[in-house]
């Protein structure tokens, strides 16, 4: 979203611009059940693991968040991402070890549906004539694979799912998320692939019926949302290992702007993706290297993905060897 002008109070720290931020949102709904289901995960987890000392935990977000304009929001500003890079980091993540938070915007892409087509309950089922329900032949092996592969680490306590739709929803999740998460220290990791507003409502400025067409020019104020990025890692999990994303259209500038949101934000590594190449080609950028990372072509389901969890947590297990030495 582009920066509207004048947006911002230049006088306001950004500990006021969190607090107002929090203070406007409308609380969760399901607070309760999100803190109940996130104690026991990472209590499961951190009792339990191969050397004893428990498992990583990384919490990977995915999908874009919207900004509501109306409070009985019909009209919202999205923020574009089909949440393939979260499920499918997901994926290789449970595959190299770690427990997964997987907080993803309702609707978007999940772990394990790769295989399935866009419509899996039209398209991989049909009623017999005794009006049972099978999977029809050609979809059989993808539907199978899928269940087994998504209830497996579900049911062994390795994957919790936490949707999102908003802005608000999304911030006060990562921060009930981080709680628990900065009791573990650098076993933590935050993996945050969402795409994140840039700009919002605050919910008190906010009109709260539809807002009615008839004049030319819709008139919203939108205020910057403040960069939780430091806030994470300053406050809220500040040993845990910190990676997060950049994306530009414009390959000139990408590596520059990841350099900058590596320092400005603190962060253990920035993954710069350009749009239409994300697939393809993502660079690590880190305090002293650029890793370029691509997809292996040579096989044709591989992703960037792959290679790309594999370098990170490589490096996280390098953080928490560190961490112990100068403990
Ligand atoms: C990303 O850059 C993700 O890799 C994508 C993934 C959203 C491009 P898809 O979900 O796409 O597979 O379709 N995420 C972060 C995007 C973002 O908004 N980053 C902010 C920025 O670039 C920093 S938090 O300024």
């Amino acid at each position: 979203m582009d920066a509207p002008n004048g947006s911002q109070d230049p006088e306001k720290t950004l500990d006021s611009q969190v607090k107002a931020f929090f203070d406007s949102a409308p609380p969760l709904q399901n607070m309760n059940d999100i803190f109940q289901k996130l104690n026991h995960f990472i209590q499961l987890n951190s009792l339990s693991s191969e050397n004893g000392i428990g498992r990583r935990i990384v919490c990977v977000t995915s999908g874009g968040t919207t900004a509501p304009l109306e409070q009985r929001c019909v009209r919202y500003v999205d923020n574009f991402s089909s949440g393939h890079r979260g499920a499918t980091s997901t994926e290789y993540f449970l595959k190299a070890g770690y427990a997964v938070i997987f907080l993803y915007r309702r609707g978007s892409f999940q772990p394990f549906c790769r295989s399935l087509p866009d419509d899996p309950l039209l398209e991989c089922f049909e009623a017999t004539e005794r009006l049972n329900i099978q999977v029809r032949e050609a979809y059989s092996k993808a539907v199978k694979t899928a269940i087994m592969d998504h209830h497996a680490p579900v049911t062994s306590g390795l994957l919790l799912k936490l949707p999102f739709s908003t802005i608000f929803e999304y911030l006060q999740m990562l921060q009930i998320i981080s709680k628990p998460m900065k009791d573990i220290g650098p076993r933590a990791m935050f993996y945050l692939a969402a795409a994140v507003s840039d700009f919002y409502v605050p919910w008190k400025d906010m009109v709260e019926h539809k807002i009615q067409s008839g004049s030319h020019i819709l008139d919203v104020k939108l205020v910057q949302v403040p960069k939780m990025l430091s806030v994470l890692r300053k406050d809220w999990a500040p040993l845990a290992f910190c990676i997060s994303f950049k994306l530009e259209t414009d390959s000139n500038i990408l590596l520059n702007k990841a350099r900058g949101a590596l320092e400005k934000y603190n962060m253990h590594a920035v993954v710069a993706n350009e749009l239409s190449t994300r697939k393809e080609q993502v660079v690590v950028v880190t305090i002293d290297d650029k890793i370029t990372v691509q997809r292996d072509k040579s096989k044709a389901d591989d992703d960037v993905k792959n290679p790309l969890i594999k370098l990170l947590s490589q490096r996280h297990s390098a953080y928490i060897e560190d961490s112990k030495r100068t403990r």
